[in-house]
């Protein structure tokens, strides 16, 4: 039903039908053919997709400055208190779609290009996504920048603006080939650059000591290097509401005064290469996931967009009039892992070197400013700085972390009466062969709630990683789920399931994801289980589809599609999944005639460019692709296919195309997962260990609608403990044996029987994360998926009832929490004047 005040029925409040912000079929057609003339410079005759493509973009662009700015002046005017979220990763994903959901136009838009005579959706397929991240991290914050506006939550996103994001992945010869993401080639119509936003990031040099008339110990940093980091925004805007906030990103350039000596000098070499050092810093994202990188050049980038945010977070503070003495009341920042720990130290520093604070007093406000979310289990994740290396670069935050770690070791001694073990393991220093900086442990200090993104995360890390931490101080640990953006997920990737969901009960539960609960009576209407397959079967056609055109390989969509899609990890097992498509395979080649349930099995992940046992999974997934799908004796029963370049674009492809959802990664290494819900309220049945978020889906959808298999956290250990011989269970399984030896015999690799040693070996000899001990559990459990696929009326069942049952999930519902236990933060309805 049309709304009488704007004509469009999108639930904003009411304005008039502005002719440049209108939302109506008319007014945005005008925007479209004026922005193709006034901005690009084309007319319809020689106008490229491109440029279509950006005359929407910057149409919708319009509408999201109106809301952005209202926002801004209300919070300016109404000096609210403010989330800040530090993240070094925001993994997007594309704008145009999304934001054209938020603002309730996409209809409208669809129609405007329509009577234009062009296709909406084949503009959409031509964005480029900001791949400013590397995997679940870098997209959780942005689905809870997505969430925060939503809940009309005054908050600034800030990171950094990488030239080049996570690095285009292809497969040649089964092997991984990385390219370089220049993803703003074609220009982001997206940002709006902030020229006059800037900040001066020191580097290097020495800090001279001297006392100041008053006779006050001071402290000034002489740096070697000083970089300019300029505001480049986004506007985040929330659903259907009209509250857009702020994601601020860092570029690093050369300060406009730039070695103006050596250039003067006549020394032009010196004088552009000080430019191409500045630039560098936001040059490129690393690209690792659960692995640290100790280089110059990533600390460098940690602090630059840190010492950045909180500069500009004082200057926001201070020119609404408040006392620095008040920060922590107008701003809490939330430290995304420990990434932008480093704000702890540069907080002290900013208030004592620059606002002449006390140490005491700037403790107390520091202390009042950052939480911290963790988001790893695995110790060797953890991030340390070799000592010499952090004071060359952060000379000045190395005295200053000597001094708070001093004052904090005092403390600690006499609250641990002597436990000389703790104490060093709690020390912000750790000893070694070389000395080095614990981020985990300045983060820990430096803020007043910890977290974890799991149930069982929280639980672990206050066992293991974080023990000490939470035997000294357990008031600040506190769980926090993580969550997904339906809007994304759902209403943007499978608008069919959407439309399915929302003719039977009303589209309450974009917005409230636990409304989907209503949907489960109609689990039993064989109506709407027909409705629910033949979505399914779409997507499923669709992403076939694609296979076809981007890889040559027919795959049925009558076939179940089992899907393995994540960063590429032996944690997270993908060799695994390898090991069972190996054993189905051996068990048809025994007994062709066997009545098996065809299967496409489909991965998709991107490896660390320097982690060669992930490269080397990547390559034995093809490998196995190339011998399965091309087997007469298989007959096209079992496919399977590596679908190159996962990315946000890629994922909203394939997971609503899914049945089966696989979350296979060692019980207590996989601190959370992401992918786990996406998938199953896109109504795929997981098939999981009990990790992460996989123990707390399982509870709400039903063990019944869950397939559970492998050793629980506890068992690992113990088992661990006990001395784990992988061996043993490789001899005494002919199955497993049959595999592992098959691999080793060169069967999948044109009779080279060296190119997987490592893997095999790394699995006979050590088996870090127990594929071994959990491969039969996995064998068995699969068998019980086939049989349960078979009956295709219950599949549909347990497939509704995944999907009503996955309210807890959204992003919503843990910003929620972040926002109520700790931000203590509220929301603040925009209103459009
Ligand atoms: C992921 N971490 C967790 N790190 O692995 C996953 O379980 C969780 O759901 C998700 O965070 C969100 O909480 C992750 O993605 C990284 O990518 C880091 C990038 C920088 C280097 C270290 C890893």
């Amino acid at each position: 039903q049309a709304d009488a005040t704007n004509g469009n029925g999108n639930g904003h409040s009411p304005y008039l039908e502005d002719s440049r912000t209108g939302l109506g079929v008319d007014t945005l057609k005008r925007a479209i053919r004026n922005n193709l003339f006034y901005v690009q410079g084309k007319f319809p005759e020689i106008a490229t997709r491109n440029d279509y493509y950006m005359a929407i973009a910057y149409a919708v662009r319009d509408r999201l400055l109106q809301r952005w700015v209202a926002s801004v002046k209300q919070y300016i005017q109404e000096k609210h208190r403010v989330v800040a979220y530090l993240s070094a990763e925001y993994l997007l994903g594309p704008h145009l779609a999304n934001n054209l959901i938020n603002l309730g136009i996409y209809k409208e838009t669809e129609q405007a290009c329509k009577e234009l005579g062009l296709d909406l959706e084949w503009l959409i397929e031509k964005e480029v996504e900001p791949g400013l991240g590397n995997g679940g991290l870098g997209r959780l914050a942005a689905c809870y920048m997505d969430s925060l506006a939503t809940l009309e939550v005054p908050a600034i996103g800030y990171g950094i603006r990488y030239q080049f994001g996570i690095f285009e992945q292809d497969i040649r010869d089964g092997w991984q080939v990385e390219d370089t993401d220049n993803w703003l080639r074609r220009g982001n119509p997206w940002e709006i650059a902030r020229r006059e936003l800037s900040y001066d990031i020191k580097f290097g040099g020495y800090v001279q000591t001297y006392l100041d008339r008053a006779g006050k110990l001071c402290f000034n940093w002489i740096p070697e290097l000083v970089v300019k980091g300029v505001a480049y925004d986004t506007p985040i805007l929330g659903y259907k509401v009209n509250t857009a906030n702020t994601l601020r990103l860092w570029k690093s350039e050369a300060p406009h005064s730039f070695d103006f000596q050596s250039f003067n000098a006549g020394d032009y070499n010196s004088a552009v290469n000080s430019k191409i050092i500045c630039e560098n810093i936001s040059k490129v994202l690393y690209p690792n996931d659960e692995q640290i990188e100790g280089k110059r050049l990533r600390l460098q980038q940690q602090y630059f967009f840190v010492s950045c945010s909180l500069q500009d977070m004082i200057g926001i503070h201070l020119r609404q009039g408040e006392k620095i003495h008040d920060f922590h009341k107008k701003f809490v920042v939330q430290l995304n892992d420990t990434h932008p720990a480093i704000g702890v130290a540069e907080l002290m520093r900013l208030l004592m070197d620059v606002h002449q604070l006390e140490w005491e007093e700037a403790w107390d406000i520091t202390s009042k400013t950052f939480a911290y979310t963790n988001h790893t289990l695995l110790p060797e994740a953890l991030e340390t700085w070799d000592l010499q290396l952090f004071g060359s670069v952060l000379p000045r935050h190395l005295q200053l972390i000597y001094e708070i770690n001093r004052r904090f070791v005092d403390y600690a001694t006499i609250k641990l009466y002597g436990n000389h073990q703790k104490i060093s393991s709690l020390s912000l220093i750790g000893e070694g062969p070389r000395k080095y900086i614990k981020m985990a442990n300045l983060a820990c200090l430096g803020s007043f709630a910890i977290n974890g993104v799991a149930a069982l995360h929280s639980e672990l890390l206050k066992k293991t990683v974080l023990k000490d931490w939470y035997e000294l101080m357990p008031h600040k640990f506190q769980n926090k789920t993580n969550g997904v953006t339906p809007r994304r997920w759902m209403v943007l990737a499978n608008p069919e399931l959407t439309n399915l969901i929302s003719g039977k009960i009303g589209e309450g539960w974009i917005k409230n994801l636990h409304e989907l609960k209503q949907l489960e009576p109609f689990a039993d209407d064989p109506e709407f289980r027909k409705e629910w397959m033949q979505v399914k079967f779409n997507k499923k056609k669709a992403l076939a589809k694609r296979i076809k055109k981007r890889l040559g390989v027919d795959v049925d969509p009558n076939s179940m599609f089992d899907i393995l899609v994540k960063r590429i990890h032996e944690y997270k097992r993908q060799h695994l999944k390898v090991l069972h498509i190996i054993t189905l395979y051996n068990q048809i080649k025994k007994n062709p005639s066997m009545d098996v349930v065809p299967r496409t099995f489909i991965f998709a992940g991107k490896a660390a460019p320097g982690y060669r046992k992930a490269k080397l999974m990547i390559k034995l997934i093809n490998s196995v692709g190339e011998i399965v799908n091309n087997d007469p004796d298989i007959n096209g029963r079992i496919k399977v296919v590596f679908y190159p370049n996962y990315n946000v674009t890629n994922a909203q492809k394939i997971y609503p195309a899914a049945d089966v959802s696989e979350q296979i990664s060692t019980a207590g290494k996989e601190a959370s997962g992401t992918g786990n819900m996406k998938l199953s309220l896109n109504g795929a049945l997981t098939v999981g260990t009990l990790d992460g978020a996989n123990v707390e889906i399982r509870e709400c959808v039903g063990e019944e609608n869950f397939f559970l298999f492998g050793l629980t956290a506890d068992e690992v250990a113990k088992v661990k403990s006990e001395g784990y011989k992988p061996w043993d269970y490789y001899s005494e399984n002919p199955n497993l044996k049959e595999v592992i030896d098959q691999i080793n015999s060169g069967y999948f690799s044109h009779l080279d029987s060296k190119v997987f040693k490592e893997l095999t070996d790394s699995l006979l000899y050590d088996d870090q994360y127990l594929l071994f001990a959990d491969y039969q559990s996995y064998i068995d459990t699969q068998a019980k998926v086939e049989e349960a696929f078979k009956d295709q009326d219950k599949w549909a069942r347990m497939s509704i009832l995944n999907t009503a049952r996955m309210g807890k999930f959204s992003s919503d519902r843990s910003i929620r929490e972040y926002c109520d236990e700790i931000w203590k933060v509220e929301s603040v309805p925009v209103t459009l004047d």
